[in-house]
């Protein structure tokens, strides 16, 4: 009865959930029974994996300020597996009809893994973003690992949640490979964040000859917790504060949150976001809620904005890392290869396949996609999403080749700083998942080492004029996508009047597909001119409408 009370507390109904591109997302209000579920299936999901750490972050991310979410984050950093997301969405909706139903659906769930609650224990660190509604959502969320029993679970307060993703990995270090290991929580502190990467730059600086940023840096922090990391790692950091700047830093204020700013704000309206001027020197970059996204920009002597989204931030590593295994001589031993999505610029594949004959691969959106396409198909696998949304994995293997070849071979000078150089940028490098902090970095360390200024950057190719319009349809569901959504297969007939669309138009390119994270439909579009993109994308946007 005891366990019964502690569900209704947090028991609402009327909602239906999906567990979507980056885990359940909605307004706040009806989220509180997700949350209890999501404590029940990380509980179970840590004790499936024999007490391995499980993560946990409450965010929304890009998304407004009164929306919420959770998604689970596996053992080493990443998604959840994606077979255990039809399990939690089982379980979350269960948990908005009755406690009978619930309890039945965590009987099934515990008896298709294998797991045997009372024998059993699981470990948890969860963390949560700076929305308003996080504290409270904490609770239903803490209630249901207490629910679920023999689960310890460390809270971290507020991270960003590169942050969660890369504390969960390193709780687990030893751990994966040692089952007997107990060690309570937490295992590590967020101090071993900025360590880790603040001990990676300061090498790279030294090798590479630096002792500066080669042009004032403004961060856009888009009022969210990203602000206050920031603050703590770098402002008081001599390397950074006299070249750093921060806005948009607001992060106690959650109204504000992505408001007029942010990574998001930036890419889809391809302008200044409030609080960053044009005229001033250096660079910009911009953040997303919770410092998982992150999109650089300047202004050219004639005040024109300049975005240098996902797609640039990924060409400009291709290039680096291809050099650097052509300099230290292994590019026959180490695969390379880029990840986009549909929503990759034309002219950024193009580039990619064409100029730097590197590989690219396909995937559907969601950094969970890109993540495991990058690692199952490449020894150093770039990936990113156009809205900034990516990182950079190293196999093992290949780092070990390129450690043995450091330590045994007689290599020359030149080689020998290109294979120090890829070593200590998979340490600059945030693994686990898209990090705004890390991934901005990496950038700023690769334009320092090559002395390129933002124009030299963004003068590699041009992108083709693009649009990305979100259309609020009554049911989103009915969208349905195939070949890396570009393509509809659902509703019926749509698609075909989409090509003819495409087909009225130079260097067209156009899909639609529906959003896993906000209830909306987004239609992406590109041409040769401005004018024939947005006509393009009124035409899709309309089509969409009225079907
Ligand atoms: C999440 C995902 C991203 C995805 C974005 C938008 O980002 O992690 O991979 O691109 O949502 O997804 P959708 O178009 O399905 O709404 P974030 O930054 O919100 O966590």
């Amino acid at each position: 009865m005891e366990d019964q009370a502690l569900f209704e507390q947090h028991h609402k109904t009327g909602q239906t959930f999906s567990y979507g591109t980056a885990g359940f997302r909605s307004k706040s209000d009806g989220l509180d029974p997700v949350m209890f579920a999501v404590g029940v299936v990380a509980g179970i999901r840590s004790m499936f994996l024999e007490g391995s750490v499980v993560g946990v972050m409450i965010t929304a991310s890009h998304n407004p300020p009164e929306d919420n979410g959770v998604k689970i984050v596996d053992p080493r950093g990443e998604m959840m597996e994606q077979s255990w997301e039809k399990l939690a969405t089982q379980v979350a909706n269960s948990a908005c009809e009755s406690y009978e139903a619930f309890c039945h659906a965590v009987s099934v769930v515990c008896m298709s893994v294998g797991v045997k609650r009372s024998a059993m224990k699981g470990r948890i660190v969860v963390a949560r973003d700076s929305r308003a509604s996080g504290p409270r959502l904490l609770q239903a969320f803490l209630a249901g690992v207490k629910w679920v029993g023999n689960v310890e679970a460390y809270d971290y307060g507020t991270l960003t949640t590169p942050q969660l993703h890369f504390l969960a990995s390193q709780s687990n270090i030893g751990k994966l490979e040692d089952k007997t290991s107990a060690a309570p929580l937490p295992r590590v502190h967020e101090t071993a964040y900025y360590d880790t990467f603040l001990s990676a730059w300061t090498s790279i600086a030294q090798i590479a000859g630096f002792d500066s940023l080669p042009y004032p840096v403004t961060i856009d922090a888009a009022n969210g917790i990203g602000a206050a990391k920031v603050r703590e790692m770098l402002l008081n950091h001599p390397f950074f504060q006299k070249d750093v700047s921060l806005v948009n830093a607001d992060w106690h204020a959650a109204a504000l949150l992505n408001h007029q700013c942010g990574a998001d704000f930036v890419k889809t309206n391809q302008r200044l976001p409030q609080g960053v001027e044009g005229s001033r020197a250096g660079i910009n970059c911009s953040f997303d809620g919770d410092a998982d996204r992150v999109v650089f920009y300047f202004c050219d002597s004639e005040a024109k904005f300049h975005l240098l989204d996902g797609d640039k931030l990924a060409t400009l590593l291709a290039r680096f890392f291809k050099t650097l295994l052509e300099d230290a001589g292994v590019q026959e031993q180490v695969s390379l290869g880029v990840v986009q999505t549909a929503y990759a610029n034309g002219s950024s594949t193009a580039y990619i396949e064409r100029i730097l004959q590197v590989p690219v691969s396909c995937t559907p959106t969601g950094v969970k996609h890109l993540h495991h396409e990058a690692v199952t198909r490449f020894d150093i696998g770039i990936y990113f999403e156009a809205n900034g949304h990516g990182t950079v994995v190293f196999s093992p293997q290949a780092l070990q080749k390129l450690q043995d070849k450091l330590e045994t071979v007689e290599v020359g000078p030149h080689a020998h700083r290109a294979l120090q150089l890829i070593l200590l940028f998979s340490k600059l490098i945030n693994q686990t998942v898209g990090d705004a902090i890390t991934d901005m970095l990496a950038i700023l360390a690769v334009l320092s080492i090559l002395k390129w200024s933002p124009e030299t950057w963004d003068s590699e190719y041009t992108d083709l004029p693009n649009k990305l319009v979100k259309v609020v349809v009554p049911d989103r569901t009915i969208f349905k996508t195939t070949n890396a959504e570009r393509q509809l297969t659902s509703p019926p007939g749509l698609q075909a009047k989409i090509d003819a669309a495409i087909a009225r138009v130079l260097r067209g390119r156009s899909f639609v597909r529906a959003s896993g994270t906000e209830d909306a439909v987004r239609v992406y579009a590109e041409a040769a001119t401005e004018t024939e993109a947005h006509l393009l994308a009124k035409e899709v946007d309309e089509l969409v409408r009225t079907y």
